[in-house]
């Protein structure tokens, strides 16, 4: 327990108005936290299952209208309109809390309010925040002691500090039309109702540790980004870490674990895991960016996780995991999804919760976003430097999403302002890969769109502003693209782990051990700098995919252009001055 006034009045006032049964703290010891699982168990929020296969994992099913974000209903609620910005939906808080207020009252009753104490980071570390969320789902409790680090220790941590961000949760009714997820940056609080979906309600996730926190980290000078982190081990033993930030379903997770070509693990290559999703980066005393990876766990996506395509990631749902809306396999009372083998199960319950034989049904058998939540430390490969306290020295950031034409396989900025152009630009497309077609761009700046708590032209800026703080000390920025398509629609690059092969041209640059392309939109490596080792791809096919094209690139200027006039006159001259030469360039 915590004798913190600011905490204990507002538990206060969360109680008078939701009006719970009962209080439960939870403390993070294991008795409470295996009393709770059974208490789920018992009603049938959680299913047990096989424990010699998968010890200590659970199944949960959330409601049918209730399995992903909610962009639309998602708000950022500061006082003025305008510093929400064109990218965010705005709420005025003084209607917001009037408004969800009234949803949340008495909505506790016949239910226990659990007080959840967190840490966002090690607990103690420089760079950690601490939050509390209240909650009344055990299944919330059970996903944030896999996701963050909870228990006695943060009250300890705390101790009567007021920089700690509220979390108030409900599930009320699960009801869609009363589904808010409302952030009140400027009081480091966030209030979610009528959904018991985890990106709505693990509240440590995107609602604090990307959208609270980049607005604290504007406001402090340091940064909260959507990002991997991942550390790169030479055969001499150095590692070098990368931060990469891509939009959801670019494969963020997969790029965190991969595991290197043969040739390179036989040379001693080895990459570890800091983080799969989020990346906190402050300047450290000796100049450089330094990061940490907020969180404890991994809440990956579920479908096409298999031994081919993530073997790390698969391996750590192997215990202590809770998997939600994936398919029931009764056989063996294990789970099954698409993409995890060629063997579905016929005697089993869909995500839905009706019996399903996937050997015979077009039914698919695991909701598209169904969800393993993951302890990290599961993970074979995750890094050493997990639980330090100081984060890992960042040395490249690298930007990437899926164009089938545009981007080449890989660019370096020509510096970070140039590097902050490429990120404020970053686009994603649809892909129709079986008729070859391009699909519709959505242009998602450092892969922030849903995430970015304030102004998307302050938050550009304050990227410039670190930079200048960081100087010749800054990380290098790249650009990435894995998904390049042939005429035919089919991806020309491998991908997965032989993504090595770029990662370590990345490295050499950060060394100055390699030249490089200078093109209009900035280095391209020389195609025999990418080391094919061992891999069918022949060196002209490497050349076609390292190309610029400067027509497709004077539209692509166009469409930044177009993109850029949202943010009126709060997008930096910097920026402006960017796309100009750009043009220029191309010319
Ligand atoms: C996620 C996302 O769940 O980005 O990580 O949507
Ligand atoms: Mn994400």
């Amino acid at each position: 327990m915590t004798t913190n006034k600011t905490v204990l009045a507002w538990l206060e006032e969360m109680k008078a108005l939701v009006n719970p049964d009962e209080v439960v703290f939870i403390d993070g010891s294991e008795e409470q936290i295996e009393s709770l699982r059974a208490e789920a168990v018992a009603t049938g929020e959680l299913e047990k299952l096989n424990e010699e296969l998968l010890p200590d994992c659970y199944l949960h099913r959330t409601k049918v209208n209730d399995v992903a974000r909610v962009e639309g209903r998602t708000f950022i609620c500061s006082r003025e309109k305008e510093n929400a910005g064109p990218t965010n939906n705005w709420m005025d808080p003084k209607e917001a809390y009037e408004m969800l207020y009234g949803i949340a009252k008495d909505s506790y009753k016949g239910r226990t309010m659990y007080v959840i104490p967190f840490s966002m980071g090690p607990i103690g570390s420089p760079l950690a925040k601490i939050g509390v969320e209240i909650t009344d789902s055990i299944y919330v409790v059970l996903n944030m002691v896999i996701m963050t680090r909870v228990g006695n220790a943060v009250w300890d941590a705390l101790g009567d500090s007021n920089d700690w961000v509220r979390g108030l949760h409900s599930r009320c009714d699960i009801d869609e039309e009363k589904r808010y997820i409302c952030q009140f940056p400027e009081d480091n609080t966030i209030i979610s109702v009528n959904s018991g979906y985890g990106g709505n309600v693990l509240l440590g996730k995107k609602c604090f540790a990307l959208r609270i926190a980049s607005y604290q980290g504007w406001k402090e000078g340091w940064m909260a980004e959507h990002m991997l982190i991942l550390g790169i081990e030479n055969p001499k033993g150095e590692v070098k870490y990368v931060a990469a930030a891509f939009p959801s379903a670019c494969g963020k997770t997969n790029l965190a674990m991969m595991i290197p070509p043969k040739y390179l693990r036989d040379k001693g290559y080895k990459v570890w895991t800091v983080g799969d999703d989020i990346s906190w980066m402050r300047i450290g005393e000796d100049g450089r960016l330094w990061a940490i990876n907020p969180e404890n766990g991994f809440f990956g996506v579920a479908p096409g996780t298999n031994e081919k395509s993530n073997y790390n990631a698969l391996a750590s749902t192997k215990k202590g995991t809770i998997f939600t809306n994936v398919a029931h396999n009764l056989d063996n009372n294990t789970v099954w999804w698409e993409g995890l083998d060629k063997n579905p199960p016929e005697n089993a319950i869909e995500w839905k919760g009706n019996p399903w034989n996937g050997k015979t049904s077009d039914e698919k058998g695991a909701h598209p976003n169904s969800r393993f939540t993951a302890p990290a430390k599961n993970c074979p490969c995750i890094s050493s430097e997990f639980e330090s306290q100081s984060g890992v020295p960042i040395s490249a950031i690298i930007f990437g999403g899926r164009r089938a034409k545009t981007a080449p396989l890989v660019y370096q900025s020509k510096n970070w302002e140039n590097g902050v152009f490429v990120g404020s630009a970053m686009a994603s497309e649809t892909t129709a890969a079986a008729s070859g077609a391009v699909g519709v761009v959505r242009r998602d700046p450092m892969a922030m769109l849903p995430f970015c708590g304030y102004h998307m032209g302050d938050y550009f800026r304050h990227w410039l502003e670190m930079g200048k703080k960081l100087g010749d000390k800054a990380p290098k920025i790249f650009n990435v693209n894995w998904f390049r398509l042939d005429d035919e629609g089919h991806f020309i690059w491998p991908g997965f782990g032989d993504n090595m092969r770029v990662i370590n041209w990345i490295i050499d640059r950060c060394e100055g051990k390699v030249d490089a392309v200078e093109t209009p939109i900035g280095f391209v490596p020389k195609a025999e700098d990418i080391d094919l080792t061992d891999l069918d791809f022949d060196i002209d096919t490497l050349k076609s995919i390292l190309e610029v094209d400067k027509e497709t690139w004077q539209k692509e200027a166009a469409e930044i252009e177009e993109h850029y006039k949202k943010f009126g006159d709060r997008l930096p001259e910097e920026l402006v001055n960017q796309l100009n030469t750009l043009k220029a360039n191309l010319k």
